[in-house]
């Protein structure tokens, strides 16, 4: 009998292990506009990012990790359904007051988690808009449909983005904070003649607009779009990764005695790019870097609430990033004057806007201690690849007419041996289709009216890419021109040929799945 018990015990002590790993926590980490060589794991070398580094040199690091699109929209609304965005109309660059894009009898990445009984919660960065088409956001009532109608049980948000109004938190279905007497409006054009705007009250901004931004002013800083009211509901630029962190570790409190699935969507680094006080000037680099020091910082701060909730080897962290970076995105922030030899898209050519690889390949590690080995995986993953990986990982199966172009990389992502990524990946610009890139194994094939003299877009440009409009598709080796610099589609016209066929009937399937 005294013999038995400690088999029997360690026989639980088994069967606990397996079910505590069987369902693991999730977090997914989504930067803003945070590119490949932003990240010191990745070759930043004029500043640290000590903690997003642990993750990479304590998990799997991806050097073909990509986000779908190359601006925000369109990748959140793949990460969360798994299928291409220029499938569906509206999926370009929400607006102020734009509708909820996904529909809401799509089954989404949080759906499945919570069919496998996962609370689910997206805290940060939302723009995937907010309302019933032909409607948008009731600002002053329910704003549904939204997140909570696509699977999350919570949501604190950033409604649409930084530089866009109305500056204020969106909780569940209400704007936080909102005093119903002092009713917030939201619109395309000034309320009134004498609105304070950034053309007429430029010189008392803190932080000058150079293309765009020139709206109503909030916090010193004017924005795109207008709006009146709601002013207790407003929150300061510099608070909000404070407050990312400050309602994740509220939530994960909360919910860590059941497996739980967490979207961090930071703001970081997404113009106007307004640190809180303590990573203002620390970089030395400017705000830019210094957001991108903010970001880490949550990063350190959501490891170290799992390493205080005792959850840290049951939680696996996904950190990736939602379009390649960009210097000037509207502020002169002097991103590019003091940008010295750092290059944010890495060895790459292009950015966000762009289906270049910079538009695109970002950083992408996977990180779950103690079941991930560290290492650098080569294989080719992506951010709407999570909903097919993680649907098998809890053991949830894909509807057939369900995340329609989400590969399960799942072996890959955890690091296994001899795991494979996908094999292709389609990327697109923003909105539906106006600029593609094929990429299959070293080749890569780009498409469209392309952007890439787009003044936002200008980083590191090397001289050959810089073409007119409705330009002839090119195609690049990226094994020996990683940069794509040299158009190889008149010296391979059969290769040429293959790549158009798989991205004309990738697209003309309606699914790649
Ligand atoms: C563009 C904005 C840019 C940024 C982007 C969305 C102008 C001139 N430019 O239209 O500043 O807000 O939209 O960025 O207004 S994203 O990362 O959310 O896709
Ligand atoms: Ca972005």
């Amino acid at each position: 009998m005294l013999v038995k018990i400690p088999s029997i015990l360690s026989l639980c002590t088994a069967s606990l292990l397996v079910a505590a790993t069987d369902k693991p926590n999730i977090i997914v980490i989504m930067a803003d506009d945070v590119g490949y060589g932003d990240v010191s794991a990745y070759g930043a070398v004029d500043f640290k990012t000590p903690h997003i580094d642990r993750l990479a040199t304590g998990g799997q690091l991806f050097t073909s990790g990509y986000a779908s699109a190359s601006t925000c929209t369109p990748t959140r609304f793949s990460l969360l359904t798994g299928t291409y965005a220029f499938r569906k109309e509206g999926t370009g660059i929400a607006p102020p007051n734009g509708h909820l894009v996904i529909n809401s009898d799509t089954v989404t990445l949080p759906d499945l988690l919570k069919r496998a009984g996962y609370a689910t919660a997206v805290i940060g960065k939302w723009h995937l808009g907010l309302g019933e088409e032909g409607v948008g956001p009731d600002w002053n009532g329910e704003l549904k449909p939204g997140p909570l109608e696509i699977g999350f049980d919570y949501a604190f948000l950033l409604p649409t983005t930084n530089d866009r109004v109305p500056q204020v938190y969106v909780e569940n279905h209400r704007v936080k904070n909102l005093d119903p007497a002092d009713p917030l409006w939201v619109g395309n054009e000034k309320p009134y003649p004498d609105h304070p705007t950034g053309i007429t009250h430029r010189d008392t901004l803190t932080m000058d607009w150079s293309h765009g931004h020139n709206d109503t002013i909030h916090n010193g800083i004017s924005r795109i779009g207008f709006y009146t009211g709601g002013h207790a509901a407003r929150f300061r630029d510099e608070d909000l990764a404070d407050k990312w962190v400050e309602k994740s570790r509220q939530w994960i409190v909360e919910n860590k005695d059941e497996p739980f699935f967490l979207l961090f969507a930071s703001h970081d680094n997404h113009v106007p790019r307004v640190p809180h006080e303590r990573f203002q000037g620390v970089s030395g680099l400017g705000p830019r870097v210094d957001s991108v020091l903010q970001l880490d910082w949550c990063v350190g701060e959501l490891m170290q609430i799992l390493e205080d909730e005792g959850i840290a080897e049951n939680t696996i962290i996904v950190f990736c990033s939602d379009n390649g970076p960009v210097l000037d995105d509207g502020y002169k922030d002097d991103a590019k004057e003091l940008l010295g030899v750092h290059k944010p898209n890495g060895p790459w050519s292009g950015g966000k806007y762009s289906v270049f690889e910079g538009g695109t390949r970002l950083p992408f590690i996977t990180y779950w201690p103690g079941t991930i080995e560290p290492g650098v995986s080569f294989e080719m993953v992506a951010t709407h690849d999570l909903v097919a990986s993680f649907a098998a990982l809890v053991g949830q199966e894909l509807p057939e007419d369900a995340a329609l172009d989400s590969i399960n990389v799942l072996d890959a992502l955890l690091g296994r041996p001899d795991a494979k990524g996908r094999e292709s990946l389609v990327t697109q610009d923003n909105g539906r289709g106006r600029q593609f890139g094929y990429r299959k194994g070293d080749w890569k094939l780009v498409r469209g009216r392309l952007l890439d003299r787009h003044p936002r877009a200008a980083i590191n440009w090397p001289r050959w890419t810089r073409r007119t409009q409705n330009s002839p598709d090119r195609l690049y080796y990226l094994r020996e021109d990683p940069a794509e610099l040299f158009d190889l589609a008149t010296f391979a016209p059969e290769k040429l040929a293959e790549m158009q066929r798989e991205l004309d009937a990738i697209i003309a399937e309606g699914r790649s799945r």
